[in-house]
């Protein structure tokens, strides 16, 4: 089923332009040296430099990143990382661990030594200090000495880093020794982000990920400044997790996907290691055990969980609303409390997803009084509840979450219903699917994907506002952003990288800028900017034709 597409919301009227270097200072080159003539100023130029040992490279400008920041100051010389630079970070571990994550994105392609020291002047500083940077905020003040970024929490400090990184020329990704100039425009970056959720979610039960293959999208995420992981780990074709209590679930339940492969499941270790790792790059990991819909791989495992007591065979298709957890049976609220219970324990951040999206196989009633009844199991366990938009609908517990992942053209009344219970209190997560569902095909043309939704090309994707999407919901209503990876029809990493670029960015930026900064025809050259970072980084894209690509 396609949605017909009707209106497409407006674009929010810039209010003001992001601060911009006055003029650009130009790098002339002579006799294959580069000569640098500015005395204040930014440093683009477009001269070919074919054929000469040590390319032409300008600076990147300060704005030219993604997400964009919040404000610019350009001006001064510019750094330039030599082999005599070295990392200066606090005496503490979580600035070691930032400043040794820097040094081992930078040593392959540099070829420096990069060292890491707590004294000295110069070079390249990570640094906590009381400021107006909130808990994910930083400033980069970088000039002829050095670049130091400061943040009062670890995580502005990995933020900036990655802005720094952006910075740099994409070459600087490579794992082999690249020729320089390694140079960071001057200038001032203050920045932190508009809102505190943004996530990106994996569907690993549709088709089962390694712990490998989620690292990689975990590293992907980080570049963006994305700060939540959440990851479906269960569904009708596939349970991912181990649950000691009720073991078939995963060896069972997980042991196919979509197509009928061997699917596979993490172990608790496994999964501790997904969270560890995702934590190492300031996100923390969601889990969402759908319920009391999409539980197939549940209900195929333990045959009591069914309302007639004969457990349904394994599905490898791609078809939603078909099974439901018996609600009325009491062993279903024994199955999730254990496995709420060591969900939980598995979870050092706050939140857990209880799923609730399509239960078409419940009736209003029931899918009411079940998700009343599973709500406080979670916060007995200490965390948070968010469920999918239809939650709304049964009654959100208090601080419960609303995940909202209806298209322009849902119903009125649908939309209404979500108003509501935003002004009751709930905070809502934006997923529209018809904006940043990764899954979506860009058009009639792309290989996979689904359309159920439309298509959603880049533009689309990246034009619309967070702050005043859904009628009657104020942007203080509004927690974040998400962009849901389905994976119906995806099943190795090159093809979530092809979904995922160069849209996820852009949701990144939706959940990351001021409105302020909002703008197609500027984003779209930031965008295709990216582009040479990620060859280096092997990410293969979408080349959109409404992006402005480099040559390839
Ligand atoms: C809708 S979004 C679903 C998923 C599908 C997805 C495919 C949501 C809460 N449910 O079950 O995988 O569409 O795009």
């Amino acid at each position: 089923m396609r949605a017909t597409r009707t209106t497409r919301t407006t674009r929010p009227t810039r209010l003001t332009r992001p601060t911009r270097p006055v003029r650009p200072i130009r790098l002339t080159r002579t006799l294959g040296a580069l000569l640098l003539v500015a005395a204040t100023g930014a440093f683009t130029m477009g001269v070919a430099s074919a054929g000469h040992a040590e390319p032409r490279r300008a600076a990147t400008p300060l704005d030219q990143v993604i997400p964009a920041p919040a404000s610019v100051k350009a001006g001064g010389t510019p750094y330039r990382i030599t082999s005599g630079t070295r990392i200066r970070v606090d005496d503490s571990p979580e600035v070691r661990r930032i400043g040794t994550y820097l040094a081992d994105i930078l040593r392959p392609s540099t070829g420096y030594r990069l060292p890491l020291t707590t004294q000295g002047d110069g070079g390249i500083r990570l640094r906590l200090a009381k400021g107006p940077f909130g808990a994910e905020g930083y400033r980069l003040d970088s000039g002829a000495e050095g670049v130091t970024i400061t943040a009062q929490e670890p995580a502005g400090l990995f933020h900036g880093v990655q802005t720094l990184r952006q910075l740099l020329p994409a070459a600087v990704e490579k794992k082999s020794v690249q020729p320089g100039p390694w140079l960071v425009a001057g200038g001032t970056i203050q920045d932190r982000p508009r809102f505190a959720y943004r996530g990106a979610m994996l569907d690993v039960a549709r088709h089962f990920f390694t712990v490998e293959q989620v690292k990689r999208y975990i590293d992907e995420l980080a570049l963006y400044k994305i700060n939540k992981l959440h990851l479906h780990l269960s569904d009708d074709q596939g349970w991912r997790i181990a649950v000691d209590s009720w073991p078939r679930l995963a060896t069972y339940g997980g042991s196919t996907q979509v197509g009928g492969g061997p699917g596979g499941h993490y172990t608790k270790a496994d999964y501790q290691e997904i969270v560890r790792y995702a934590a190492s790059r300031h996100l923390e990991v969601v889990p969402e055990i759908d319920m009391p819909g999409h539980t197939n791989a549940a209900l195929a495992s333990y045959a009591e969980l069914n309302c007639d007591g004969v457990a349904p065979p394994l599905y490898t298709g791609t078809k939603v609303g078909f099974s439901s957890l018996c609600v009325n049976k009491e062993i279903t609220y024994d199955f999730v409390d254990d496995v709420i219970r060591e969900v939980a324990a598995l979870t050092p951040g706050r939140h857990l997803h209880i799923g609730g999206d399509e239960a078409h196989s419940t009736s209003p009633e029931d899918y009411a009084a079940f998700m009343n009844r599973v709500q406080p199991v979670v916060a007995r366990y200490g965390k948070t509840v968010i469920g999918w938009h239809q939650l709304t609908g049964a009654g959100p517990a208090k601080g419960a979450l609303a995940q909202y992942w209806g298209l322009d053209s849902t119903s009125a009344a649908e939309k209404a219903q979500v108003a509501r219970a935003a002004r009751n209190g709930t905070k809502l997560i934006l997923s529209p699917a018809d904006r940043v569902y990764l899954d979506m095909k860009y058009t009639k043309d792309t290989p996979l994907g689904l359309a159920w939704a439309g298509y959603v090309e880049v533009q689309r994707s990246y034009d619309w506002n967070p702050g005043g999407y859904l009628p009657d919901v104020p942007e203080s209503a509004v927690l974040g952003v998400e962009a849901p990876l389905w994976t119906e029809t995806l099943s190795t990493s090159a093809h979530l990288d092809t979904m995922a670029f160069p849209r996820l960015p852009g949701a990144a930026e939706l959940g990351w800028s001021p409105a302020a900064t909002h703008d197609w025809d500027t984003y779209k050259v930031r965008l295709a900017a990216q582009a040479p970072r990620w060859d280096a980084l092997g990410i293969g894209y979408y080349r959109s034709p409404q992006v402005p690509w480099p040559a390839a």
